[in-house]
C-alpha cells in the first residue's frame, strides 16, 4: 500500500460502512455477554507466555528493561487463570500473529487483529456451542436492524441463521473433502456451521482430549458460509497439571516455553472450563461480504506486504 492509497481508502464508502458495522459489532457482542453475566477483563498485550498456536508464526518479541516478553497470540492461558477470580470473562484481545507470507492469499489473515476471547468456568462444549450460536444470532439480528441501510448500500444480503447450527465432525468433513475441507464446505453452505471433534494433532495442547475417545478433542470451530472460512475456534480445556504436561510433550513442545503457566497451575490449579475466541475483523468482513479482510480495516497489516502507516 502507498500513502496515496490511504486517502482513497479512508474516504471510501466501503470503509465507512465497515467501521460503523465494526463499532456496532463490538457493542452488540459486548451487550450480549454483559447481559449473560460476563465480566470484561483488560487485554494482555505482552507476556512471557502466550498461545503456541498450531501453525508456524514468527515470534514477536519485545524487551523492556532487560526483560523479554512475547506479544500476545491469544489470551488462552490468561483466560484460564483469571477464572480463579470470575466465572465468566471476556476480553477484546488484540493479537499479533506474524503469519507466513503465503497467507496473504487467503483474504482472511491479518498480522494484527482483535478477537473477543471468552471463557466460562465449569462449562461444557454443549454450553458454549449454544452460547456462541445465541451471541452470533443476536449480533447479526441487531446489525440488520440498525445497519440495514448500510448493508443495502454495499449490496449485501445477510441471512439471519437459526439455532442450532449444523454440526459436522472433522472426520466426516475430512473424508468427504480431504485437506481443503474447510474452504470447500464454507463455499458450499448458506449458513454458519460447526466443525467438531477435531483430532489431537490438529490443535494446540490446551484443548481437552475426550477421555472416552482418545485422539479426539472436545472442541469446535465455527465456519462462515459463502466461502468466508473460519469464524471462531474454541474448546473444553485441559486443566489438570499432569494432563497439561503430557499434552505439551505429546505435541513435541518444550515445557520451558510455558514455565510460568505450569508453575501457576501447579500452585493454584485451574478450574475446568470451555470458551472460544471470535475474530472481529473476520466477522465484519462476513457481515459486509467484503472480498478481503484488509479492505474493511483502515490501517491493515496483511502478511507479505509493507504498509507505511
Ligand atoms: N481464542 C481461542 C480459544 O479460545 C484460541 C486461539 O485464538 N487460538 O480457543
Amino acid at each position: 500500500m502507498e500513502i496515496k492509497d490511504y486517502g482513497e481508502k479512508l474516504r471510501s464508502r466501503e470503509l465507512k460502512v465497515a467501521l460503523k458495522i465494526h463499532s456496532d459489532s463490538r457493542k452488540f457482542f459486548s451487550d450480549f455477554l454483559r447481559a449473560k453475566g460476563f465480566i470484561e477483563i483488560p487485554p494482555v498485550i505482552i507476556s512471557s507466555v502466550t498461545d503456541p498456536l498450531n501453525h508456524p508464526t514468527e515470534k514477536a518479541l519485545i524487551s523492556a528493561g532487560g526483560f523479554s516478553y512475547e506479544l500476545t497470540k491469544s489470551m488462552i492461558f490468561h483466560k484460564q487463570m483469571v477464572l480463579n477470580t470470575y466465572d465468566k470473562i471476556f476480553a477484546f484481545s488484540p493479537n499479533i500473529r506474524l503469519e507466513e507470507t503465503q497467507k496473504k492469499l487467503t483474504g482472511r489473515h491479518l498480522l494484527e487483529f482483535t478477537q473477543i476471547d471468552l471463557e466460562v468456568k465449569n462449562a461444557t462444549r454443549e454450553d458454549i456451542l449454544r452460547l456462541g450460536e445465541e451471541m452470533f444470532i443476536y449480533a447479526v439480528k441487531n446489525i440488520k436492524e440498525v445497519d440495514g441501510d448500510l448493508l443495502d448500500s454495499v449490496g449485501r444480503v445477510l441471512k439471519e441463521p437459526q439455532a442450532p447450527f449444523e454440526r459436522i465432525t472433522y472426520g466426516e468433513a475430512y473424508e468427504k473433502y480431504g485437506d481443503e475441507f474447510e474452504n470447500k464446505l464454507s463455499s458450499e453452505k448458506s449458513f454458519p456451521f460447526w466443525i467438531i471433534d477435531i483430532p489431537v494433532g490438529q490443535r494446540e495442547f490446551y484443548d481437552r482430549e475426550d477421555r472416552d475417545r482418545p485422539g479426539i478433542l472436545v472442541d469446535y470451530d465455527l465456519v462462515y458460509p459463502e466461502g468466508f472460512g473460519e469464524a471462531l475456534s474454541g474448546g473444553e480445556r485441559e486443566h489438570e497439571i499432569e494432563r497439561i504436561i503430557e499434552r505439551i510433550e505429546r505435541k513435541g513442545e518444550k515445557t520451558e516455553q510455558f514455565t510460568y503457566y505450569i508453575e501457576f497451575v501447579r500452585n493454584f490449579g485451574l478450574p475446568p472450563s470451555a470458551g472460544f475466541g471470535i475474530g472481529i475483523e473476520r466477522f465484519v468482513r462476513f457481515v459486509i461480504g467484503a472480498k478481503r479482510i484488509e479492505d474493511i480495516v483502515p490501517f491493515p497489516k496483511a502478511p507479505g506486504e509493507f504498509y507505511p502507516i
